[in-house]
């Protein structure tokens, strides 16, 4: 399984599709958080084998033998950390109850990130109800999936979509950044629940689910607010997070911008890096802490022999 962008015609059945800036029916629409360019429209994830859909409660979902691709939402506006946690709950429920107990990645969208002040900002206060629900959960520690928060503008809806399994993947860390569950108490009373990546044994070619990475070396973010600095620290976290996997390249990536002006050049940087093949989806969005001013996430195919 991999995702395709859009153009990619295909007779695969689709296992989730994620839309950008426009209303796809059947897709995940993510409200506040529009594409940079027209290519960024759309992220289809393909898939061999018969599909199926349903829903349980508010999680729906689509699943083939070994995947399970589910989405939730629901409203900030109230108390986002009881939405946060309400919303784990359901979806750790959704993915154990159907046989799918394997959380690969996660992936939230907030509304006002960076409101509130000190611990009162909306992304530690979403921390918190996801340590809670981890707390409760059977997971240990070792199984934590691979993770994006980002920042919408949208004006109080929560997003959550996640990708489960059957089969346990292998949980991949970062040696130059500190595991996001051990950062210390500034960031929050809560750490972040997250591996910085997730190997997964597909049939065909075993992938790397990339969380996403920003400017941050150890604990710390890195360079200020200048964009192309903060672009080289993190392909700099991409290419030590790939080798300790065991060596893997890019398949499809994310690139989320807090500046709509940046575009130009952060697409001119990864381009000189990149195998033009490789569909990126540029989104104009807001990153968890308020100097991180872009974060880029993807799928990468594990050298074979890896996972
Ligand atoms: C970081 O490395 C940057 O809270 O789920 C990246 C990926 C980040 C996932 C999350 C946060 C999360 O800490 C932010």
């Amino acid at each position: 399984m991999s995702p395709a962008d859009s153009s990619a015609a295909s007779a695969e059945p689709v296992l989730g599709e994620c839309a950008f800036g426009t209303e796809v029916a059947g897709a995940v629409c993510h409200a506040g958080m529009p594409p940079l360019d027209q290519r960024s429209r759309c992220e289809i994830w393909r898939t061999t084998g018969a599909v199926t859909q349903g829903h349980d409660g508010a999680v729906a979902w689509r699943r083939n033998e070994h995947l399970l691709f589910g989405w939730t939402t629901a409203s900030m506006a109230e108390d986002d950390v009881a939405a946060t946690y309400s919303c784990y709950r359901a979806l750790f429920a959704c993915a154990g109850n159907n046989g799918y107990p394997h959380l690969l990645r996660i992936w939230n969208f907030l509304p006002g990130i960076n409101e509130g002040v000190g611990d009162a900002e909306r992304y530690k206060r979403f921390c918190q109800g996801r340590a809670q629900a981890f707390d409760e959960s059977e997971l240990a520690r070792e199984q934590y999936p691979a993770g994006t928060a980002i920042g919408t503008r949208a004006d109080s809806r929560f997003l959550v979509y996640f990708l489960a399994s059957t089969q346990p993947g292998k949980r991949v860390e970062n040696p130059r950044q500190v595991n996001a569950p051990q950062y210390p108490r500034q960031y929050g009373p809560r750490s972040p629940r997250f591996a910085r990546g997730m190997a997964w044994p597909g049939r065909d070619a075993s992938m790397l689910l990339v969380s996403g990475t920003a400017s941050i070396v150890g604990h710390e973010s890195r360079h200020g607010a200048e964009v192309e600095h903060q672009f080289e620290e993190t392909w700099r976290n991409l290419d030590a997070l790939c080798h300790n996997a065991g060596g893997a390249a890019p398949v499809a990536l994310r690139v989320y911008l807090r500046h709509q002006r940046d575009y130009p050049r952060v697409r001119r940087l990864l381009e000189e890096r990149l195998d033009r093949r490789v569909p990126v989806v540029y989104l104009h969005a807001d990153i968890c802490r308020a100097e991180l001013m872009l974060e880029i996430e993807g799928v990468y195919a594990l050298t074979p022999g890896t996972a």
